[in-house]
């Protein structure tokens, strides 16, 4: 573990200084956009009167897909998504005309005065609707291991269950947004708040009908992202560059909190079934699941999201016998999209579900059937790669004997015990999460790094910051292997015209592509300037190492310095710029099989909740997360325990709190941050210990330092168990239910119910 350089962005960050779109210079012809969206869920579009607010006095234009030169299609993964609706409404909140204006304010009062007329049509807001309608977004997914029918026949104990997860709202910090602006000859710059900047430039070119080099995009950096904007920061975008292809004028348009929440999609809601059955010793033979995945109105990434819940529904367990589907449901709601965990904490809530009902008619506790189950060296995941150096019991026992998992229990038993009122639940939650693009061609980076004559550094590549701190690992990776200070590199912004062709910044993979292609093209300068110094020091070139901002020989400092050695390359009209590209071995994975090797590794861990609940208010605090993770060797602790941190509450807070809700014709109703809770310091856990694994950490790591970015949001599911506990210890009536969150009005119910 290297000492913890701090996040390069604090400094800016705290003083207020930092850059995000709607802090951008605007050019003064600057106009404002705002989207006009549909009042309702789905229906026929019979008639759009914009006459009215045309005329209001400040409105330049209103754009609709008539507008389009190119084509009016956004989807990426599929082409089921229009821009703006032509004849017919899917969801309510889909954009329909963009109004262009001289301020934000006219561009309100303009789309108060749309008069539009829709024949409606029958809305469908849940998965188990579609499927019951046979609404489907794309054909199922299955994967198999082993025969789980023939299994459950000659299992001790069997059971079936249902189990139901919301949605979630990013609420990133910064809302969705976008400023572009024309340049010469029909190019625009577009500065996004996305995490795919050239997925913003392809789409932005398809539909304006021109090639990808008139698009610049431009990501200074995000005020979060979480998902949200890995597909979803795209229509702004377009939009935008649609009125300036027509206008030749800078549009600006940042999404307003009421029409950012309305108009997004979220984490996918899964209704699912489970069957799960154990032999007497407690191994857990068979397995099958159903998953019914509320996709919304269009494809957006909900297949790869689907996928990636049947990649962790067994989570941290070997189960031999597995069968499990997917449907991606079509309802009439905003796409739903990626979201921290990217389907797997959906798919990892059922078979915990499933473990806890299991323990439940046993009559025994649900840890010792986790226990009995969890990955060893060398199983097989039902996708058919084989676990290694795996670490699902070493962070399982390690955290329980750290954190003295035995008393922790005694207390709690005790607490019970002498409290009617107050009751406590205390859980265990492991998580394995496989790391890389389940896609695997888009496991793939590039980054351009600059040595300026003045021997200061400028690196760019195809990440972007969005909080997560990876600007900061870059500039790490690039300092390290170049031998130098920290001071003198800088990061740019993430631009399509100096790194190309990128994969957004998701699946927790950022740090590792780009930072291995920083690795490359600062290992390429070295190796030039290795030669440069060693003639001027006048010795043999395997002696040269650069460290220290000084050049040494067979490891004694030298007179010569970094600047030095930068000078005379320049003499010697050596480049000193390089650009690396990398690209993921090993993994590969058959689709239609659902077989092959989609990760590069795993990452691994255990946690510890604990909760209390007031059984006369069904409210609960929670006391204590405890936790063992596998950082492999950290490159920046202070940066990956602030991601634990947060990916936990964000996972506490998911399952617990937040409740997404939309009436029966589709529009939401928690539309709002009083009628949609996420947990605030009161609910956040009052203690929070991370203690990293005793591991080595992998080689397909960058600098052997895990990805960090998703896996611990699923520690989160931890609470969920915690207080069934407590409710059950209070009420030994209750019957455990799998519907979450587990708001208090649901514990509540829980703690009366009488059966
Ligand atoms: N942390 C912050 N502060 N803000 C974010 O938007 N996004 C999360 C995670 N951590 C996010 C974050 C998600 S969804 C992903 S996939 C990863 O960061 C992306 O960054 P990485 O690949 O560099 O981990
Ligand atoms: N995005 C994506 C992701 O396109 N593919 C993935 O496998 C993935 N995994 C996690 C988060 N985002
Ligand atoms: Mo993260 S859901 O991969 O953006």
């Amino acid at each position: 573990m290297s000492k913890t350089m701090k996040n390069i962005d604090s400094f800016t960050h705290v003083r207020g200084e930092s850059i995000f779109v709607d802090d951008l210079i605007t050019r003064q012809d600057t106009l404002i956009g705002l989207v006009f969206d549909s009042p309702k869920a789905h229906g026929k579009i019979k008639e759009v009167n914009y006459s009215k607010a045309e005329k209001v006095k400040g409105v330049v234009k209103i754009f609709t897909y008539k507008d389009i030169l190119g084509v009016n299609q956004i989807g990426e993964i599929l082409p089921d998504e229009p821009l703006w609706a032509e004849n017919e409404v899917h969801y309510w909140g889909q954009p329909i005309a963009f109004i262009v204006a001289e301020s934000e304010a006219i561009a309100k009062k303009a789309r108060l005065l749309i008069e539009i007329e829709i024949e409606e049509l029958p809305v469908i807001t849940t998965a188990i609707k579609a499927k019951e309608k046979k609404s489907f977004i794309s054909a199922p997914i299955y994967f198999k291991l082993g025969d789980t029918a023939a299994t459950f026949s000659n299992c001790d104990h069997v059971t079936e269950g249902e189990t139901f997860s919301n949605g979630q709202e990013h609420l990133y910090l910064e809302t969705q947004g976008c400023y572009a602006v024309p340049q010469e000859n029909g190019s625009i710059k577009i500065t996004s708040s996305t995490q795919g900047p050239a997925q913003v430039q392809k789409a932005a070119a398809r539909v304006l009908g021109v090639a990808m080099h008139k698009i610049e995009v431009d990501v200074i950096r995000l005020g979060g992202g979480f998902g949200g904007k890995e597909d979803q920061a795209t229509a702004w975008a377009v939009m935008a560059a649609v009125a300036v292809q027509y206008l030749n004028k800078p549009i600006k348009y940042i999404l307003n909190r009421y029409d950012d929440l309305r108009m997004t999609g979220k984490r996918h809601p899964y209704s699912s079934f489970f069957k799960i059955g154990l032999n007497k010793d407690l191994k857990i033979m068979a397995f099958e699941a159903e998953f019914l995945q509320n996709s919304g109105a269009a494809a957006d990434l909900s297949p790869a999201i689907a996928e990636r819940t049947l990649f962790h529904a067994t989570n941290s367990y070997f189960i031999p016998n597995v069968s499990t589907v997917v449907y991606s449901c079509k309802t009439n709601l905003p796409p739903n999209t990626a979201f921290r965990g990217f389907g797997g904490p959906q798919g990892m809530f059922v078979i915990e579900s499933a473990i806890a009902k299991m323990a439940e008619e046993m009559g025994i506790d649900k840890r010792k059937i986790q226990e009995a189950n969890l990955l060893a060296e060398n199983d097989e995941f039902s996708y058919g790669q084989i676990a290694t150096k795996v670490e699902a019991q070493s962070t399982w026992f390690s955290a329980k004997e750290k954190f003295e998992f035995g008393k922790l229990e005694k207390e709690i038993f005790s607490f019970n015990r002498k409290n009617a009122h107050f009751k406590k639940g205390i859980s265990l939650m492991p998580i394995t999460f496989g790391i890389s693009f389940t896609n695997t061609m888009m496991n793939h980076a590039r980054a351009l790094v600059h040595i300026y004559q003045d021997g200061s550094v400028g690196v760019s590549t195809g990440a972007v910051e969005m909080g997560q701190g990876v600007n900061t690992k870059m500039l790490q990776v690039a300092q390290i292997t170049l031998g130098i200070s920290a001071n003198k590199v800088k990061l740019e912004t993430t631009n399509t015209t100096r790194v190309a062709n990128t994969s957004p910044s998701a699946a927790s993979v950022t740090a590792d592509l780009n930072g291995k292609a920083v690795d490359m093209a600062c290992v390429a300068l070295i190796e030039r300037l290795r030669k440069v110094a060693a003639k001027m020091a006048s010795v043999d070139e395997s002696t040269i190492f650069f460290k220290e901002d000084y050049v040494f020989v067979n490891g004694e400092k030298s007179e010569f310095t970094w600047e030095t050695i930068v000078a005379q390359a320049m003499v010697e009209r050596i480049v000193l710029s390089e650009n690396a590209h990398y690209a993921t071995p090993i993994v590969h994975f058959d689709k239609i099989k659902g077989k092959g090797h989609p990760f590069a590794y795993h990452v691994y861990g255990t946690a510890i909740t604990a909760v209390t609940l007031d059984c006369v208010r069904g409210t609960y605090e929670i006391d204590f997360v405890k936790i063992v993770h596998d950082f492999g060797k950290s490159m920046n602790i202070g940066i990956d325990i602030g991601q634990v941190e947060g990916a936990l509450v964000q996972g506490i807070g998911w399952m617990t709190t937040e409740e997404i809700a939309y009436s029966s014709d589709g529009r939401l109703l928690s539309n709002a941050l009083s009628t949609y809770k996420v947990p605030d310091i009161f609910s956040a856990p009052k203690t929070v210990e991370i203690i990293p694994a005793a591991v080595e950490g992998n080689k397909m790591a960058i600098r052997k330092s895990k990805a960090v970015g998703e896996p611990p949001l699923m520690y989160g599911i931890g609470a969920y168990f915690a207080i069934q506990q407590a409710v059950k210890a209070f009420n030994k009536n209750y019957k455990l239910k799998f519907d979450s969150p587990f708001t208090p009005g649901k514990v509540l119910t829980g703690l009366y119910e009488k059966n």
